[in-house]
């Protein structure tokens, strides 16, 4: 990962997305996995902890890299997190946000398919940048609206299975399954955003924001095991349950939060969505390549509706002429992408 320096290579940017949407995709299917085998069921919460104990242990050691000197980076911590509470109580919003988030997705995929899942998740590219718009104050045009819309139908057309609408899907209660689900995209939209303008409005480095949040984030999500799974933890252990899948699940959740955080802070998360979106385009056609996966006609009405998305967000307003916060965006995207 990226050291102490502002700037980074494309082609760095490009990997820290592509590990970041790979990964994301096998933490999703063990999620399923896991929440759906027979044998004894771990407490979702307490994998919430533990993956936020892992990111906060790999951020300190990724401090630890960049200054190469234990007393150097315990200082760092003791004056930027300590001894500046009101600063690092700024990340305790966006810890408390993602906790509720993280713990929304086990409750999402223990009663709908992950293809379900993912399809309705993509809702998320247009939460963030309804949020971008009131907490950044980014300005969108009506044409980067449509853009934005139409990469969620496109994404939505590429993830839709060719027997989705065929296949009888074993759904626990697609109710609840749902609002878990549009209850996440409104979090991870809000979340990312709020976590963007803190990270990008100081110079605090990105890993003391980073252990900032995850302190919080283990005290929230410890509070998180009391309140839903306090008795079962006390009378069976907080590890009960815990597989090598389990164990996965903690090391993915913890390696996609580490990545995210590095998107965030070297694009952005309206440049996120897009390309989480041209990933999953790319890892599609992967397996077509490797496993011999047809390409249907609605994968191929997919990645032209995202590939006209991209034209679109990149086209320039008419009227208003674009602001700078604009054109820095679409460059960045061009960049990017
Ligand atoms: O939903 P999403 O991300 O926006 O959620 C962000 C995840 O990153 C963690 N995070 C964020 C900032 C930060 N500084 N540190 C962090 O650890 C949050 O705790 C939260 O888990 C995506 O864009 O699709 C993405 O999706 C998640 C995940 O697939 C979904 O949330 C599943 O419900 C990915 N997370 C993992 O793969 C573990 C994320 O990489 C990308």
């Amino acid at each position: 990962m990226a050291g102490a320096g502002d700037t980074v290579s494309v082609r760095f940017k490009l990997y820290a997305l592509t590990v970041m949407t790979i990964n994301a995709a096998g933490y999703i299917l063990l999620l399923r996995y896991t929440r759906t085998v027979d044998g004894p069921m771990y407490f979702s919460t307490t994998t919430v902890v533990m993956t936020e104990v892992f990111k906060l242990l790999s951020s300190i050691c990724m401090l630890f890299s960049m200054h190469r000197s234990l007393s150097a980076t315990v200082t760092d911590i003791y004056r930027n997190v300590f001894c500046n509470p009101m600063d690092s109580f700024k990340m305790c919003i966006p810890s408390i946000i993602y906790m509720v988030q993280n713990n929304l997705a086990f409750v999402a995929l223990s009663n709908l398919d992950a293809g379900t899942y993912q399809v309705t998740y993509q809702l998320k590219i247009i939460s963030t940048a309804l949020f971008s718009v009131i907490l950044l104050r980014k300005q969108i045009s009506v044409i980067q609206w449509i853009s934005l819309v139409t990469l969620f139908a496109g994404v939505a057309c590429v993830q839709l299975q060719p027997d989705s609408f065929t296949k009888k899907v074993e759904h626990v209660n697609y109710t609840v399954g749902l609002i878990s689900i549009l209850s996440a995209c409104l979090c991870s939209g809000f979340a990312g955003v709020y976590f963007e303008k803190v990270l990008k409005g100081s110079d605090t480095s990105l890993w003391i924001r980073n252990i900032q949040m995850y302190l919080f984030g283990i005290v929230s999500g410890l509070i998180g095991v009391y309140t839903k799974d306090f008795f079962g933890v006390i009378e069976k252990g907080f590890f009960y349950g815990y597989t090598p899948y389990v164990w996965a699940i903690v090391v993915a959740g913890s390696v996609g939060g580490l990545y995210t955080s590095v998107v965030v802070k070297y694009t952005d998360n309206i440049i996120k969505g897009f390309s989480t979106t041209i990933s999953i385009i790319l890892s599609t056609l992967m397996s077509v390549y490797l496993f011999g996966k047809e390409i249907t006609v609605l994968f191929s009405l997919g990645a032209g509706l995202v590939i006209l998305a991209i034209f679109l967000y990149g086209m320039p307003a008419r009227k208003p002429p674009p602001s700078a916060s604009d054109s820095k965006a679409s460059g960045k995207l061009a960049q990017t992408v």
